[in-house]
């Protein structure tokens, strides 16, 4: 009975806790230490060294220990027969919506402005606009997409949604597909994205996207930095067409010293800090698909590899 935890760039201590409180006996390893190749089944992984799972001749799960799993799809040498989860729970979902609520207040009541203001013993009072005159546009209306884009409606804001396949969710608006993101873009005064990195997402923030939004739009990316073209959303900034953007997610993390996001005035850095899995609450799912994997039963949350997430 064993766990294999496969990690690069985060601490796996809470991981190794969870598992042991949860489940006494249960031995956790953390590779480059593991059980006998023949006896590892079940992989952990954030970050996984690619090609590492190759020499486990009888793994049949590998539990992302995130939501997304583009961190494993990516891998070229990834075992053909291997079932691949990732994390749907409850903390993580409130936690995005409630970070990406807070970017979108700070945004819409100008709060940044007024620690700029306080620096320099500047009392000036701005105006603002109210939730209900903001139309807010959700790219990705899965677990996360649908709880954030939920939140912000009940406070007021215009909420309208894109996904693959159309949601039809009390007071968001749906659109779908391609043929439909223009019509979506046209309205959104804030974009908020929150897709899963596939081939079919990879740079869908770029230029051409950017121009579809009214002027002065702002723009929230909280879900991979392969998102953002990362130039595109400079050019658009600098040339007046966006307001300022929100960035959670970077093409590399942690985000290179010299990148010019850091110096950037309208660009709002933090780092990948939007949602973490907890995994206090995350573990019982882990251990509930270790134990489906042992009976032969089907898994939790299973993502598909030909859709990629
Ligand atoms: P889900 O798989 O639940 O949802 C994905 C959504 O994206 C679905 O609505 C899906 O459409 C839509 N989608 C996928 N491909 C396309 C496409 N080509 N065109 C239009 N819509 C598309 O993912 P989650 O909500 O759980 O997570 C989303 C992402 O958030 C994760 O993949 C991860 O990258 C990121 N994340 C970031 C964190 C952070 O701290 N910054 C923390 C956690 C996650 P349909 O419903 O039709 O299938
Ligand atoms: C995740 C993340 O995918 O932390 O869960 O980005």
């Amino acid at each position: 009975m064993s766990i294999t935890i496969f990690s690069q760039g985060r601490n796996t201590s809470r991981w190794e806790s969870a598992l042991k409180e949860h489940r006494p006996g249960l031995e956790v390893y953390v590779y480059p230490n593991t059980a006998p190749a023949e006896q590892v089944e079940f992989a952990l992984a954030w970050n996984h060294p690619p090609g590492v799972f190759t020499e486990f001749p009888n793994l049949k799960c590998i539990a992302s220990t995130g939501a997304g799993v583009d961190h494993i799809l990516r891998d070229p040498e990834l075992p053909v027969g291997v079932q691949i989860t990732r994390i749907v729970d409850e903390d993580l979902t409130q936690d995005m919506a409630t970070f990406v609520t807070a970017q979108v207040l700070n945004h819409v009541r100008g709060l940044h402005r007024y620690k700029d203001a306080q620096r320099g013993h500047t009392w000036k009072q701005h105006s603002y606009r109210r939730t209900s005159d903001v139309v807010i546009g959700v790219m990705g209306m899965g677990v996360l997409g649908t709880h954030t884009a939920q939140q912000l409606s009940k406070l007021g804001f215009k909420v309208n949604g894109w996904s693959r396949s159309p949601k039809l969710i009390e007071g968001i608006g749906a659109y779908a597909g391609a043929e439909e993101l223009t019509a979506f873009l046209e309205k959104a005064n804030i974009l908020i994205c929150l897709l899963p990195l596939t081939k079919d997402t990879a740079n869908i923030l770029n230029k051409d996207t950017f121009s579809r939004l009214p002027k002065g739009a702002y723009v929230i990316n909280v879900a991979r930095g392969e998102h953002l073209v990362d130039d595109d959303l400079i050019e658009m900034l600098d040339g007046g067409h966006l307001s300022g953007a929100s960035l959670d997610v970077f093409r590399e993390e942690p985000l290179p010293e010299e990148h010019p996001f850091w110096e950037h005035p309208l660009i709002h850095v933090t780092p990948h800090i939007a949602s973490i899995t907890n995994p206090a609450s995350a573990v019982s799912q882990i251990l509930e698909n270790y134990d489906r994997m042992r009976h032969g039963e089907p898994l939790l949350h299973v993502v598909s590899k030909t859709k990629g997430y």
